[in-house]
């Protein structure tokens, strides 16, 4: 091996010994640099005699060009080893299962009203709709209740900073019969024509579930709560058709035939006669014990007027229950302020 070969030899062992590019290019230094090995034995060119100069210089030349060729590959060996570095510090198992996304569910009320609504749907009720912020005459009046009835204190319902046309206080609605009395008066506008050319009116079949407002709060009272009432009008609706109709309502709801249906007289101003629906199951945690699950009655003959009816030719019967408690029944909640106090915890049973 002459001193040319040991050269590269060096320079190779020195390149290999490089643990990274920086390094490797401080050993490239020590050997292609200014004052590296091979410069120096280009400028020993110099004291050389011409004869001689032109063999060594193209064997220096050649040195220099396998030195390079071992820098250029153990440069493409680190850079090899770096990317397989990389490789491995972000490798990625895409056979691992996903952390999955959380998912959303309907509240438990509103599945009940969901509920409500398909139950009473299917025997061929409407659902109405209307507004929380309502007139004193929507209210209370066409409701039958009385001028200084104390439903209308302030001590029992919201009032809003704001007046109606007549100058009264409007109200967030203590109840869901406001939009039935909107329903019952855009009906009666609607057919009005073909009832004075002595046709029959169309019945009003209609349930209206919403939130309601009131002037309470405990563990079973809530200021903001649900009501669903509904309300049937026609030439001869009965008390046997709300017997019947809300009995197989709480058949379906339920989901359950043991039980007893008893309508326990009662009093409301917007109807009369009235009562109260309690039901009994036979079987089940509940069992045996009489529950109050709605209120019910004929609809009042000033109502019936108030609706833009005669109530000569129009009869019929109305009902309200509580969707909050009815979801309690139904999913065994205790306390009705979990409801609406909007714990994960809770809600995420109702998924
Ligand atoms: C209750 C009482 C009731 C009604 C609601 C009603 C509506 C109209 C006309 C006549 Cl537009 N009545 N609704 C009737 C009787 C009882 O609910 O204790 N609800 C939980």
């Amino acid at each position: 091996m002459n001193d040319l070969d040991q050269l590269v030899a060096a320079a190779t062992a020195d390149f290999d010994a490089a643990p990274t590019p920086a390094e490797l290019e401080n050993a490239k230094a020590r050997f292609l640099g200014k004052s590296g090995r091979v410069t120096e034995l280009l400028k020993g060119l110099a004291a050389l005699p011409p004869e001689q100069k032109k063999t060594r210089g193209a064997e220096i030349n050649q040195l220099k060009g396998r030195i390079e060729a071992a820098l250029q590959a153990r440069r493409e060996r680190l850079a090899d080893a770096e990317l397989q570095a990389q490789l491995q510090a972000e490798a990625l198992d895409v056979t691992l299962p996903g952390r999955g996304r959380g998912t959303g569910g309907l509240h438990p009320v509103s599945r009940t009203i969901e509920r409500i609504e398909a139950i009473f749907g299917s025997m061929g009720f409407d659902v109405a709709d209307g507004p929380e912020i309502e007139t004193d005459w929507m209210s209370f009046t066409a409701l039958n209740n009385p001028e200084n009835h104390p439903a209308r204190s302030m001590q029992d319902t919201f009032y809003v900073d704001l007046k109606d046309e007549h100058g009264a206080w409007l109200n967030l609605r203590p109840h869901t019969s406001p939009m039935q009395v909107r329903y019952a008066q855009a009906h009666a506008r609607k057919h009005a024509p073909a009832v004075a050319a002595g046709q029959a009116m169309p019945e009003i079949r209609v349930i209206a579930p919403g939130r309601t407002y009131r002037v309470d709060s405990d563990a079973t009272h809530s200021p903001m709560f649900h009501q669903c009432e509904g309300l049937w009008i026609g030439e001869n609706v009965s008390f046997k058709d709300l017997k019947v109709v809300f009995s197989d309502f709480v058949r379906q709801f339920f989901e359950t035939d043991d039980f007893d249906v008893r309508f326990r007289p009662s009093f409301f101003p917007f109807t009369e006669p009235s009562a109260e629906i309690d039901i009994a199951f036979g079987s089940g945690p509940l069992a045996g014990r009489w529950l109050e699950v709605a209120g019910s009655g004929q609809v009042h003959p000033n109502v019936v007027r108030n609706f833009g009816l005669d109530p000569q030719a129009h009869i019929g019967f109305a009902f309200g229950m509580g969707p909050d408690r009815l979801a309690m029944l139904r999913y065994g909640i205790d306390d009705l302020r979990l409801m609406f106090d909007g714990d994960l915890r809770f809600l995420a049973q109702f998924r």
